[in-house]
């Protein structure tokens, strides 16, 4: 398996090379460099997903270790960070799903909660470690009737920001909708009332609020997705 890969990967890099070169691109010509390096990233994401190992269980750590205070990130300033009515709130559902009723904090809160204490590595040069709690996304899928056939789950933030993951990181069993953040719930600034905890991923591939969850086959890219971050970004 890893031998077959690797030569992929040589002859796929070749190839991409070759057509590099044969194109005869100038560094006048942005679109077309563009062009290739968006289709070597794609390519990037299919060698990820195929090395991508379900049951492998990114590192946990001790509570000792726990980063205090755990640092902010968004697009936008913390003070900036929107604002979800928690009694109003409604997990919307949508996609390739059999039940697309909508869902309260108490009904997220009556499924069953897992606790991680993880790494958070972001793309900008910072780690931290927390510990999250929530419901692992595998069992949120089956419950709505998910088709775990799909290509894509993805998620819609009440800022605008949105990403999406493959299907196999998507049933992982350290990707969590997390509710919790330590032994409370999950402060403004960090992504109440609900954000997706993936630690086999970069930070970015971690949305904050979110207001939906679809299931899909078209791509859906994300918010720093197709701002020419790699969609895939495993770690
Ligand atoms: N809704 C939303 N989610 C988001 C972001 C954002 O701007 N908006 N930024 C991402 C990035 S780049 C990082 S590093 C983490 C930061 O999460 P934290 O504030 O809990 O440390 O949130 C991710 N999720
Ligand atoms: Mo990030």
């Amino acid at each position: 398996m890893e031998n077959i890969s690797r030569r992929l990967f040589f002859r796929q890099g070749l190839s991409l090379g070759a057509v590099t070169m044969l194109s005869g691109c100038n560094l006048q010509d942005d679109t077309a460099i563009d062009k290739v390096l968006w289709v070597m990233s794609r390519w990037n994401d299919r060698v990820q997903a195929l090395l991508f190992d379900g049951n492998r269980l990114a590192p946990t750590y001790r509570p000792e270790d726990i980063t205090d205070p755990f640092p902010f990130n968004a697009f936008y300033p913390e003070d900036s960070a929107p604002e979800v009515d928690l009694l109003d709130y409604r997990l919307q559902v949508s996609g390739l799903v059999d039940n697309k009723a909508s869902w309260s904090l108490d009904d997220l809160r009556r499924m069953p909660q897992v606790s991680q204490i993880t790494q958070h590595i972001c793309i900008e040069g910072w780690s931290a470690i927390g510990e999250w709690r929530g419901v692992p996304l595998s069992v949120f899928l089956q419950h709505v009737g998910a088709d775990m056939t799909a290509k894509y789950v993805g998620f819609k933030c009440a800022d605008r920001y949105y990403s999406s993951i493959d299907m196999p990181t998507a049933l992982h069993p350290q990707t969590i909708l997390a509710l919790d953040f330590g032994k409370d719930p999950l402060p403004l600034k960090y992504g109440s009332p609900m954000k997706l905890r993936v630690p086999t991923k970069l930070g970015f591939k971690n949305p904050k609020h979110i207001l939906e969850v679809f299931v899909a086959n078209d791509y859906p890219g994300g918010y720093w997705e197709d701002q020419g971050y790699n969609w895939f970004s495993g770690l």
